[in-house]
């Protein structure tokens, strides 16, 4: 007896309520089911009782038998094809490991997920062509063997590319391990394999279709954004992070088909519960549109069968563990311990086999059911739609891993299991040549070679495909920034003003304004930015249906459907998405977009690393804008908001560019260069730039220093010719610093100092050691000088350079300063106090600048120790306070 038969206390009148029910399902369908128990809901609310609330649905189809449209196309002809796919698809993960078992590869992912693709390569997937831009599909990471099969069967890819699956180091016909648009970049266009980061950036990318569609710049041609995920991936926060942002949003753009195999690399992802019953209470919750794929076309007759409801009841009581168990031991098993446990059920399969039951399929793996799900999926008004498809871990696979805890891993067949896949999927392959796991192709003129070459010319062409084609946007000169690269005189203010302007400058361009797209995660009073909430309106796609409390004000907050900020609220991993999706418009939309993304810098690449990288990947073009940067110019926010770091992470990512200006013109001349780079030039760099929040005036751009701010470094102070002289270099706020210190050396010890900007220590330690490198392999050649080197040939005395980050940023270029070289920097946790306490604190003030020079000096033989104490006694340093490593 359920839970609920035992908690009824009146079962002639439940049976009544039950048979009414019946009958307006059976007069008038489910919908109308549907309103009338919504108004009796609503009617037991109203007089005050809770009602509990169930997003959950029966274990069954969301779509009906009744409601089910028919796939077209030839069925024999898509499985004949299919299982081909399959076969190529192991063939090369076997392959690759015969060749070496470190080179890895998955096997099993994708002979789950190979009817979802397969029904969405033949009947959904449209290819960009001119009249439409077709849709993005993300392809889960490790399911890329299939879809590497698919594109050989469709002679995209050759027998040769096939046999290179992961040898991509020293191999032109290389295949990437997983979809890497940096080392396929005319074929795969999303980095998926970190998981959770792809439904993450799917949903933004839908936003952004939207964003875009909604300001004209984009028509409106129903494109799709296919997203197909893991459900043990969905255990990643970032998976679930956003799904309420794209019901509230409408994105009926988004497609979500998450392959729930119910096992994830250890074992099951539920194996106490289920979690497509877990899925779809949480999608629901969020308002999504659930469709459930549970069950094959071999269940029908079964389900049609169950008047009583036993079959949908142990349907429901059966855990995914037990599932798990039914397929990989087979119909026998299943028989005793699912059937089995109610007699009725039993009797139900009597006059079935075991192999008759073994067969009953998973809707997943039934493309018929999963072409009604996308059907209704792409039709489906107004909300994102998912699709929970249940299939089985490593189908297909029998003995060597069908349903098996240890398949994810699974990398190898031998030749036992290789001919028992041949048999079930009918690959014409003899004995003689399965040893060797031949890929098997259609020959041209086939049928099913021009099946499967006309499905895809009639979707208008090959998936996965990566376009570079967007127009060149006209960059204007860089005197659109002119009123910053002048002397500000008193004014005073800081980067972060300056970088406001710009933008507020650059949005106002007839030719590219409308292509900037400003983006903030609840930050822009922070930043100063609330001016634009008027100018340019801030992203809401149903617009403005309030009257904003601070209507009556200049720079009220106003929300347009053609809003061009995207305010992203506390939420930077969206931000980081939006800005991927903006950024990567170029490619997806074929329209250059320049966005620019400001946040807290602490809270960027440290929080949101991995999207950054895979930015990287992706070749996104825009700014991210670190604001508030340093370890001690944030000065009261204290350990957790400030950041000496996000330089140094930043010259991780290889096409990242990341500067620290200190003055409006460096920045000016800096963000120009960028957007020449990346929107006219089309380069795939990225930039980071820091910019502070700390006021003072702004000297005019010194006479041919353009080169020098963009390669990272150039002199802003030439010193007198003294007898004794040093080498200051700083960057950002701390620079200022250095140019007081040159003052202090020069009053009190008559010491001259060449005074340097260094604005991106990064792009110099990568100039200098290329062409180290260079020298390396070239030991015959007239070696290169690297532009560091060459700036600082010549150039008299020991270079000391610190900087608001940690000493290891400007360490970066230690091999290449032909002098000596000291680095002061903010290495420890931050604190918050004023930023002169702060500076005193991390030694980075202008009299440790002072102490740093005259002990270099000293160590040089140019001065001596004493002086060196004269100053940390004359300047008041406390030389016994502790290392701020240390506390
Ligand atoms: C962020 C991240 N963590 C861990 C992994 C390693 N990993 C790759 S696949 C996988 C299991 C995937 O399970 P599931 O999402 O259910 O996909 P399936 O292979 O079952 O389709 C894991 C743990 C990863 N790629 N990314
Ligand atoms: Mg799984």
């Amino acid at each position: 007896m359920s839970n609920q038969e035992e908690h009824d206390i009146d079962p002639l009148e439940t049976q009544e309520w039950l048979e009414s029910l019946e009958s307006v399902l059976e007069r008038e369908g489910p919908e109308r089911a549907h309103f009338l128990l919504q108004r009796l809901i609503e009617r037991t609310r109203r007089s005050g009782a809770y009602l509990p609330f169930s997003a959950n649905t029966a274990y069954v189809n969301t779509i009906p038998l009744d409601r089910q449209r028919p796939i077209p196309g030839d069925q024999a002809i898509e499985h004949t094809i299919r299982s081909v796919i399959r076969w190529n698809a192991a063939a090369m993960v076997v392959h690759a490991n015969r060749t070496a078992s470190e080179l890895g590869g998955h096997i099993a992912s994708f002979a789950s997920a190979a009817t979802l693709y397969d029904v969405g390569f033949n009947h959904f997937f449209r290819a960009p062509t001119a009249e439409n831009m077709g849709d993005l599909v993300f392809f889960q990471g490790h399911s890329a063997p299939g879809v590497y099969a698919r594109a050989f069967l469709e002679g995209r890819l050759t027998e040769e590319q096939l046999r290179a699956f992961r040898r991509e180091a020293l191999t032109e016909d290389g295949l990437s391990s997983y979809p890497h648009p940096w080392l396929m970049p005319g074929f795969w266009q999303f980095p998926t394999v970190s998981m959770g980061l792809g439904p993450l950036m799917a949903i933004y990318q839908a936003r952004f279709m939207k964003y875009l569609e909604n300001r004209d710049m984009l028509p409106k041609q129903n494109r799709k954004v296919w997203a197909f995920m893991g459900d043990g991936e969905m255990d990643e926060p970032e998976s679930l992070g956003a799904i309420s942002l794209a019901s509230r949003e409408d994105l009926d753009n988004l497609i979500f088909v998450i392959n729930c195999n119910l096992q994830r690399l250890d074992g099951p992802v539920r194996g106490n519960g289920k979690i497509i019953q877990e899925l779809e209470a949480v999608f629901r919750g969020a308002g999504w549109n659930v469709i459930k794929v549970i069950w094959g076309s071999y269940w029908d007759h079964l389900l049609m069968k169950d008047k009583d409801g036993l079959l949908h009841r142990r349907m429901e009581e059966a855990v995914d563990g037990e599932y798990q168990a039914f397929k990989a031991k087979g119909g026998a098993y299943t028989r005793e311990f699912f059937f089995g446990k109610y007699p009725e059920l039993k009797e139900m399969v009597a006059d079935m086999s075991d192999e008759d039951i073994w067969r009953l399929n998973r809707g997943g793996h039934d493309p018929h059911k999963v072409y009604a799900a996308y059907a209704e999926a792409v039709e489906y008004s107004d909300r994102p739609t998912v699709i929970l498809a249940k299939t089985v871990k490593g189908y297909g696979m029998g003995e060597a891993g069908e349903g098996h805890n240890i398949t994810h891993s699974q990398k190898k067949m031998g030749e036992d299991a290789l001919k028992a896949f041949r048999d079930r999927f009918n690959i014409p392959i003899s004995d003689e040549e399965i040893g060797d796991a031949p890929f098997y192709s259609f020959p041209e003129g086939s049928i099913e070679h021009d099946y499967l070459r006309k499905r895809r010319e009639d979707l208008g062409g090959f998936m996965p495909v990566r376009l570079d084609e967007a127009p060149p946007l006209p960059i204007p000169g860089l005197e659109i920034f002119d009123a910053l690269l002048k002397d500000s005189g008193d004014r005073e203010f800081s980067t972060t003003m300056a970088f406001v302007r710009m933008l507020s400058t650059l949005a106002r361009d007839k030719n590219i304004g409308k292509n900037i797209v400003p983006i903030v995660p609840d930050e822009a009073r922070t930043f100063g930015m609330e001016g634009m909430f008027r100018q340019l309106g801030i992203y809401a796609s149903k617009g403005q249906m309030y009257e904003p409390m601070d209507s009556d004000q200049v720079m009220y907050y106003r929300e347009d459907i053609k809003g061009q900020i995207l305010e992203e609220g506390i939420n930077e991993a969206g931000a980081m998405s939006s800005w991927i999706a903006a950024g990567y418009s170029y490619s997806t939309h074929g329209v250059s977009m320049i966005p620019f993304y400001i946040y807290y810098s602490m809270f960027g690449f440290q929080r949101i690393g991995d999207l950054a990288w895979a930015a990287g990947d992706m070749q996104v073009r825009g700014f991210l804008m670190g604001g508030t940067s340093g370890r001690t110019t944030l000065a009261g926010e204290g350990l957790q908001h400030q950041d000496g770091h996000s330089l140094l992470v930043a010259s991780t990512i290889p096409n990242c560019m990341a500067y620290d200006p200190t003055f409006a013109y460096e920045l000016a001349v800096i963000i120009h260069d960028g957007m020449t780079r990346m929107y006219q030039e089309k380069e795939n760099v990225f930039y980071y730039i820091s910019v502070m929040n700390e006021n003072y005036s702004h000297p005019a751009m010194p006479k041919k220093s353009e080169q020098g701010i963009i390669k990272g470094m150039y002199c802003l102070e030439e010193g007198e010719e003294k007898p004794c002289k040093v080498q200051l270099m700083g960057s950002g706020t701390i620079l200022r610093e250095v140019i007081e210190a040159a003052r202090l050396l020069r009053d009190d010890f008559d010491i001259a100092a060449d005074i340097w900007s260094m604005t991106s220590i990064n792009e110099l330690a990568r100039e200098a050691k290329a062409c180290q490198r260079w020298n390396r392999l070239h030991p015959t050649k007239k070696a290169k000088k690297s532009f560091l080197e060459s700036q600082l040939e010549g150039r008299k005395g020991p270079a000391i350079i610190a900087t608001d980050y940690m000493q290891a940023y400007p360490d970066q270029i230690r091999d290449f300063v032909p002098m000596r070289y000291v680095c002061l920097g903010t290495d420890g946790y931050g604190r918050s106090d004023t930023r002169a306490a702060l500076r005193e604190f991390f030694e980075v003030n202008r009299y440790h600048i002072v102490v740093a020079a005259l002990k270099a000096l000293s160590d040089e033989g140019d001065t001596d120790g004493k002086v060196v104490a004269k100053a940390i006694k004359m300047y008041g340093v406390d030389a016994e306070r502790p290392d701020p490593m240390a506390v």
